[in-house]
């Protein structure tokens, strides 16, 4: 997982946020100073003298998980995961916690350098190798997998763990493959693993730069690999000890299979299905909710016509589509393996007072198992009380509720703006912030353009394009014009020049809605598309515009786009989420089932 520097907070703080890992910050977590042991860089290789010891009242409760949380990030939806299976947590306060417990959870979180360093100085890394050779139920997930290796090159050469041989490295993006990997694959399962033994040809999800290879040294611990330009491990398991380098917490039903496995050992479960085969990335089919306060002040899931989300009455009425956490929950039933919330009036309200949208967060996390991401409103903002809160802050609290990705619409226009006028990255922009703190892949910006059309291609100091259909005046070439505000305010940027500059400073992923194609149903602008897909390389999720699964196979047929996105469709339910499924699937498109 990437992902700069650590913070820490409390829950009874929700506003104190320290962006960076400090000594003092550590200790604001662990509150006894004791627990923090002398510094030992990471680079130094790591003493095998174990110091901790065991006491002789070990947690053996079996409804207790110990989760080893570090305070780097957020682990909610593992935390939701766990309580719905049924179990309650413990949290690791000392080196001792981890050797007394009875299974360990380590969902790693944040970059591979500042784990290890909180690791070492804390004295857990040492507990976590004690426990681990001593054959003790553990799993480690996304960088709990990586950290049990010799090093990781993530602002490296970094020592890990030193459990398992080999180094962690970084995709290679020059091969075509899109870094970040961000979505679901089926594994290519090596052997026995327990934990997978529901999996088969069923995919997982996966969001990270970083991968371990699998070698001759290590093809012992080795029990599912994955292919993504590179074939790379996907899981290890030795005796009672597991690690996965995808979410189970964020892998829909057959990630909570693989968290029962663990959590249930002994109890016989499904039947084993047949081996699973490596794959290629799934393409992904999101569903979005527009989500505003209605004007009873419900919060409610809206839908625009070209973004004008209020009825063809005489009272103008917000149309109201349902309620986001049910509409939230059913979508996850449907098959969902994304869904989106975008705040909608974020732009001119202030989403932390807003906090019903915090509520539906939280409430969707506890039983939603996909990827959820929210937007509207990210940026720097100052109440009434002339309290400033950072964009980062704002953020904060967004991934503390439960997103695992935030997008950032209006501020990302002005910072690419910015960036494009100076060509400096300032650092202090949302969108470099949030992405510096909390990894690219939780950062997803949320382009709004509007076509507009032009006769030559030089008429205009942005990249145009030959469309696919002519103007109203007959004219060949288009411009997307990025817009702000809901699409209220044209800006002087197209999309193609946003979604280079983004990607510079630190976007994950991009999500292109089309104002012009909004509502209609008529299909996605595969023109657009095609433009921003070819552009960048980091995923793109195509938006706008779906009326019939036939506009999902053609907007991956046709373009780059990573995933597709709709919302009118899947709220009206003319088309079940499940219907595009196997429509993609007999068009020989590969998505999760
Ligand atoms: O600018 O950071 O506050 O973010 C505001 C966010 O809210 C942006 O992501 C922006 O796209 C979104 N937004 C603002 N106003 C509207 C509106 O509709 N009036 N919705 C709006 C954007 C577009 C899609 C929609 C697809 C699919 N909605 O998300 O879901 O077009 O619809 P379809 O399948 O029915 O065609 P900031």
């Amino acid at each position: 997982m990437e992902s700069p520097p650590f913070h820490f907070y409390s829950a009874s703080r929700p506003t104190v946020f320290l962006p960076s890992y400090s000594s003092s910050s550590f200790l604001f977590l662990h509150k006894n100073p004791s627990f923090i042991k002398s510094s030992r860089s990471t680079n130094v290789s790591y003493s095998r003298s174990f110091s901790v010891r065991a006491s002789s009242s070990s947690s053996t409760s079996d409804s207790v998980v110990t989760l080893l949380d570090y305070g780097a990030g957020n682990v909610r939806s593992v935390r939701n995961a766990i309580k719905h299976l049924g179990f309650d947590i413990k949290d690791v306060q000392t080196p001792e916690d981890i050797l007394n417990a009875s299974r360990l959870i380590f969902p790693g979180v944040g970059a591979f350098g500042n784990a290890m360093d909180v690791l070492n100085k804390t004295g857990m890394a040492e507990a976590l190798c004690a426990y681990i050779e001593k054959d003790r139920p553990f799993l480690g997930i996304c960088l709990g997998l990586q950290l049990l290796f010799e090093s990781s090159e993530e602002n490296g050469p970094v020592k890990g763990l030193g459990l398992i041989p080999g180094t962690v490295g970084r995709f290679d993006s020059s091969n075509g493959f899109r870094v970040p990997h961000i979505g679901w694959n089926a594994l290519h399962i090596t052997k026995d693993s327990g934990i997978l033994d529901d999996v088969g040809k069923r995919h997982v999800y996966f969001v990270h730069s970083y991968r371990a290879m699998p070698s001759d040294n290590n093809k012992e611990w080795v029990s599912s690999t994955c292919n993504y330009g590179d074939t790379f491990i996907a899981s290890i398991r030795r005796g009672n000890v597991h690690a996965v380098q995808f979410h189970p917490e964020k892998s829909g039903d057959v990630g909570l299979s693989i968290l029962r496995r663990f959590l249930y050992p002994k109890s016989q479960m499904t039947k084993k299905p047949g081996e699973g085969k490596a794959s290629k990335l799934a393409q992904r089919v999101i569903a979005c909710l527009d989500v505003r306060a209605n004007d009873k002040g419900d919060l409610v899931v809206t839908k625009g016509d070209q973004y004008d989300v209020r009825e063809n009455t005489n009272e103008k009425e917000v149309r109201n589509l349902g309620k986001p956490v049910e509409l939230a929950s059913q979508y996850y039933l449907d098959g969902a393996d994304e869904v989106s919330f975008l705040n909608i009036t974020g732009f001119r309200d202030f989403p932390l007072g807003d906090l019903p949208m915090l509520q539906v967060l939280k409430y969707t996390s506890e039983n939603v198992f996909v990827p959820l991401t929210v937007g509207g409103g990210i940026r720097d903002f100052t109440d009434a009380n002339g309290r400033h809160y950072t964009s980062l802050e704002v953020a904060s609290e967004y991934f503390r509720s439960g997103a695992d990705k935030i997008s950032i619409g209006s501020d990302a226009v002005y910072a690419a703006e910015e960036y494009l006028r100076t060509g400096v990255k300032t650092g202090k922009t949302s969108l470099e912030q949030i992405s510096r703190v909390y990894g690219n892949q939780a950062v997803v910006v949320s382009i709004d353009p509007r076509r507009v059309y032009v006769k030559n291609p030089t008429d205009v100091q942005f990249k145009t394009i030959r469309v696919s259909n002519r103007g109203p005046n007959g004219e060949e070439y288009a411009w997307y014009q990025c817009t702000v505000n809901g699409g209220r305010e044209g800006r002087p940027i197209g999309a193609y020049e946003l979604a280079k500059a983004v990607e510079e400073l630190g976007a994950g992923e991009i999500l292109l809605n089309c104002i012009d194609c909004d509502g209609q149903g008529k299909g996605f602008d595969i023109d657009l598309v095609k433009l921003i897909s070819d552009a960048v390389s980091i995923p793109v999720i195509a938006s706008s515009g779906a009326g019939a699964a036939e506009h999902f196979s053609e907007v991956f047929a046709k373009t780059n786009a990573s995933a597709a996105l709709a919302a009118g469709i899947f709220h009206r339910k003319e088309v079940p989420i499940q219907t595009v499924k196997e429509h993609l699937l007999k068009e020989g498109i590969e998505v999760r089932i």
